[in-house]
């Protein structure tokens, strides 16, 4: 079992009764956690944490779940007495290292008081593990700048519940409390084969600077025109991944070595442009730290994003399109991000060459240029297309696998499934070329959508990816 939770919320409550237990009951129904068997944990906050809000966890919670919480609780029958409790929590930068929660409580402090003092206790303990210098004795104001100023802390935060002791004498209970979630889907790693077999858990067994390659999810799906289900792409791959042997047998490799770092899914989808802008900064943002991204949709439209971070920080790119379909349309269903209109885009960026069509509508015709095409009937009959079809890639390639271009046979799991696609050995025989003879920058893997019935196109889209890493990363050619 994998207990390495992906976040936090915090809650906090306040309750009066005249037994002590009821009153912190109704101090925990006031944080909305009563439902929950609370286990109370020691305070790290787990790398790559995220912090949710109160109402996406409370929906993550089910009555009677064994819950991990950092809580702290104060109580008091006296009246008028002032109680309070807090947390604080504090997140380095970087997604390797872990952060800190703190519990504190007081009497007769207010509580923005006893929020500082625990903000400041988890700061400062995290401040110690990452090697800061400062002095103990400044007030906690200057030393959270100086903290933040060291740029090695992302942020840190408190929450502080307070309340007086009723008047009456009855018990006044309040709890502030860091609550741990676990979240399915997603939000695990894309692994590819490594750290089950030492630790059993997902999580990233290289840190992100030892990596050579990123893998990027983008789990989008608002633009597809049939069948829907391309946003569980990047965790059906994850999990599919799970079950890759990591040593490859034709390039003699185990390509993992090199570094393979799973980023967090990219979840923009406010529109398409946004989603786009967001897969665009992050790939630039690798691109610029010397990684090869490998970005694994969501549907299509997708690999706008990624190309044109590609396009943006390397000369002369070219792409390479493996697709059943041209995508060529200018607009669709009033949009033109849509996922058929993907390669119209990309077009507009650089050149493209076409490889695997056989499935267009006839306004596409006219837009597509015939010596940079090669169609699922041209490549069945020919012989000497892989060389063709390299002979067309000028500059850096980059290259983009709508999973469709293969048959349906072997990929059933697409959005628009056609038949008459290529077979596994048609498209490693020439991505295997293509990466031999071109540079080859950055690729992408999209519109695989899941069937949970049929878990061989999630492994044949997995492996492919492997695949590719490993002529591209390994010494044998
Ligand atoms: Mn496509």
């Amino acid at each position: 079992m994998d207990l390495l939770p992906t976040g936090v919320f915090f809650v906090k409550g306040a309750g009066i009764s005249k037994d002590r237990l009821c009153s912190f009951e109704l101090a925990l129904r006031d944080a909305g956690i009563q439902r929950c068997n609370l286990v109370n944990v020691s305070s790290i906050f787990p790398p790559k944490g995220k912090v949710i809000s109160k109402e996406e966890g409370l929906k993550l919670l089910k009555p009677g779940q064994i819950t991990y919480c950092v809580m702290e609780r104060n109580e008091t029958n006296e009246p008028n007495r002032l109680i309070s409790a807090a947390i604080g929590l504090a997140i380095p930068k970087g997604e390797e290292h872990y952060g800190y929660l703190s519990e504190y409580h007081a009497f007769g402090e207010k509580a923005e008081k006893t929020g500082d003092y625990a903000e400041d206790l988890a700061a400062t303990m995290l401040a110690t593990t990452l090697g800061i210098k400062f002095d103990i004795n400044q007030a906690w104001k200057e030393r959270e700048q100086i903290y933040k100023a060291s740029g090695h802390i992302f942020k840190s935060m408190h929450i502080c519940q307070s309340a007086e002791g009723n008047k009456d004498g009855l018990w006044t209970s309040i709890v502030a409390v860091a609550v741990f979630v676990f979240e399915e889907n997603g939000e695990k790693s894309l692994n590819f084969g490594g750290s089950f077999e030492t630790g059993g858990s997902l999580i990233n067994n290289f840190a992100y600077k030892d990596s050579k390659i990123v893998i990027l999810p983008v789990p989008y799906d608002k633009t597809s025109t049939w069948l829907k289900g391309a946003d569980k792409g990047p965790n059906a791959i994850m999990e599919a991944s799970a079950n890759l042997e990591m040593y490859d047998i034709e390039t003699d490799s185990e390509v993992y070595k090199k570094g393979i770092f799973t980023e967090n899914p990219v979840k923009e989808d406010s529109s398409p442009k946004d989603m786009i802008d967001a897969v665009s900064k992050k790939v630039t943002e690798h691109i610029k730290k010397g990684k090869f991204v490998v970005t694994v949709g969501g549907e299509h439209s997708v690999s706008i994003g990624a190309v044109k971070s590609h396009v943006d920080n390397y000369p002369k790119v070219c792409v390479l399109q493996l697709d059943a379909h041209t995508d060529l349309r200018d607009e669709y269903r009033n949009s033109k991000l849509n996922h058929a209109c993907v390669m119209a885009r990309i077009k507009e960026m650089c050149p493209i060459v076409q490889v695997g069509i056989r499935n267009m509508a006839l306004s596409e015709k006219k837009k597509i240029d015939k010596s940079t095409v090669f169609f699922a009937e041209d490549i069945y009959s020919k012989k000497d297309w892989v060389k063709k079809v390299v002979n067309k890639l000028d500059g850096n390639v980059y290259i983009t696998i709508d999973l469709d271009v293969f048959d349906h046979s072997i990929m059933p799991s697409t959005g628009t499934p056609e038949p008459g696609g290529l077979s596994w050995y048609d498209a490693i025989g020439l991505l295997k070329q293509v990466i031999k003879e071109k540079n080859v920058i950055g690729f992408d893997v999209v519109e695989l959508c899941p069937n949970e019935h049929n878990k061989a196109p999630d492994f044949l889209a997995a492996k492919l990816i492997y695949k590719l890493l490993s002529y591209k990363f390994s010494d044998h050619k």
